[in-house]
């Protein structure tokens, strides 16, 4: 794979201008293309990271596709972008979640989730991308209605033979069709269902669970609905499925002033955020309506803490990150919106929340750029406690149109950008932040246009910084 010692794609006039204002700036930052290789189709999941080659360096998990036409998921070598191996699928791969190591060979193995014309769910090994097990084989008695393996996550060992399971989730993706999101808890080592439910309120589910082991307790936290059905945040007690709490998407509107915007509210797309805001030892939940308005749950009884309405029309497809972005010892939450209805958003923003009331405290816009499909990564780049923002924000919609750019920004809370590189293309994913080889230098992973791009993040100082939230979170915590 060929290097590249120079930026990437063309340096915008705004990074011009102030690269006088870097060269003399703290914190600023650069990026350089290490290496990048050729995807077929658009990404559809953020770059994923887990050793498979056993060189102790992190390889990236990539799924990709074309609705409806073709699906790959591809392993890249981490240090030079050689492909280690690549699975074809008959529709895309929404899903390619590394986790049990099923083999005992050192190497996670891959399970990957497809579009409805596949509608499959299947364990690859993470060494050579030979497929294990498929669902739909391994429960030949089993009908698996015509929707989406959208989502995933990785559980305890459920039937308790040393393996980690998985449950996966398929829900949407035909409006002829409506049918609860369905869940399926699946013996890793064969593929067979252990244990099926559907969700509590029979609304769809696009949002990767979040599993949470506390202390001999095991639960669950589900976003329900969908772009233009209400939904609910569902907590449920695992392996049981019985629900502990749930809150809709009427609980949080009637606590916003947004009512009146929304006459189609939408339901809880997203991931939420579990977190302890406030470092009491008790846990928080943080969700974001489609639409907009956010709410802070208390994890244990449900009761809403705080919920804060971003004003007007927005949309968010992402998850809530959190950070210490107010200076004080406790956590606050920054989300990424499109500002506008699909297909014609009038810009991109990033809100910054304070995490005590939920209160607005900076909304940063990013002109002409619309769309944002990246959730916030949270990195503290200049080491003086209060983190800044990594994401990708695209000038286009849908990865089809002509010009389409991917802007990579790290924003400060006041706003100030320390990064601002375009890279041609769309992107659908969130990158990824880690330290590869153990340098100073963080290594950023992109996929945009056609293409995956292992970036060096040079933050001009010689200690890796605190990361936070380094790549899209898979729902374990
Ligand atoms: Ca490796
Ligand atoms: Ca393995
Ligand atoms: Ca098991
Ligand atoms: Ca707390």
């Amino acid at each position: 794979m060929r290097k590249w010692a120079i930026g990437v794609g063309a340096v915008t006039a705004a990074i011009a201008a102030v690269a006088a204002w870097w060269l003399t700036s703290p914190g600023r930052a650069e990026v350089h293309v290490v290496w990048k290789a050729e995807l077929e189709g658009a990404d559809t999941a953020a770059p994923l990271t887990a050793d498979l080659n056993g060189d102790n360096v992190q390889d990236v998990i990539v799924a990709a596709g074309i609705e409806e036409k073709f699906g790959r998921v591809t392993a890249y070598n981490g240090p030079d972008g050689e492909p280690l191996w690549s699975v074809d699928l008959r529709d895309e791969a929404l899903l390619a979640l590394p986790a049990t190591d099923v083999n005992k060979d050192g190497a996670a193995e891959i399970f990957i989730g497809t579009r409805k014309d596949e509608r499959d769910f299947r364990a690859v090994d993470g060494r050579n991308g030979t497929t294990l097990w498929r669902l739909t084989e391994a429960n030949p008695d089993r009908k698996f209605p015509p929707v989406n393996f959208i989502c995933g996550v990785e559980l305890n060992d459920v039937n308790a033979d040393g393996l980690n399971d998985v449950l996966v989730v398929q829900s949407g993706g035909r409006d002829d069709l409506r049918v609860p999101g369905q869940f399926y808890v699946v013996n890793s080592a064969n593929g067979e269902v252990l244990q099926s439910h559907v969700t509590p309120d029979q609304r769809e589910c696009y949002a990767a669970p979040v599993f949470q082991v506390q202390q001999e307790e095991q639960f669950l936290y589900l976003g329900t609905g969908g772009e233009t059905l209400k939904g609910h945040v569902v907590k449920l007690r695992f392996p049981e499925f019985e629900e502990v709490w749930r809150v809709s998407t009427d609980d949080v509107l009637a606590r916003t002033d947004d009512a009146a915007v929304y006459p189609k509210p939408a339901g809880f797309v997203a991931t939420p955020l579990l977190v302890d805001l406030d470092g009491d030892g008790d846990l928080e939940i943080v969700a974001a309506l489609l639409d907009g308005p956010l709410v802070c749950l208390d994890a244990g009884t449900g009761e809403i803490r705080w919920t804060t309405s971003l004003g007007g029309r927005v949309v968010s497809y992402s998850s809530p990150a959190s950070g210490h972005f107010t200076g004080d010892d406790t956590l606050d939450i920054a989300i990424g919106v499109s500002r506008g209805k699909f297909p014609s958003y009038e810009q991109d923003e990033l809100a910054f929340l304070d995490g005590s009331d939920g209160s607005l405290t900076k909304t940063v816009a990013f002109g002409s750029h619309q769309f944002k499909a990246s959730s916030p990564l949270v990195l503290d780049v200049d080491n003086d406690g209060v983190d800044e923002v990594a994401l990708g924000v695209n000038n286009r919609v849908t990865p089809f149109e002509e010009g389409a750019t991917l802007r990579l920004v790290i924003c400060r809370t006041n706003g100030k950008l320390l990064l601002d590189e375009s890279i041609r293309g769309f992107s659908m994913s969130t990158p990824t932040i880690i330290d590869l080889d153990g340098d100073a230098a963080p290594d950023l992973f992109c996929i945009a246009g056609g293409q995956v791009f292992r970036l060096r993040l040079d933050l001009h100082r010689d200690t890796f910084p605190r990361v936070r939230h380094g790549k899209y979170r898979v729902g374990r915590q």
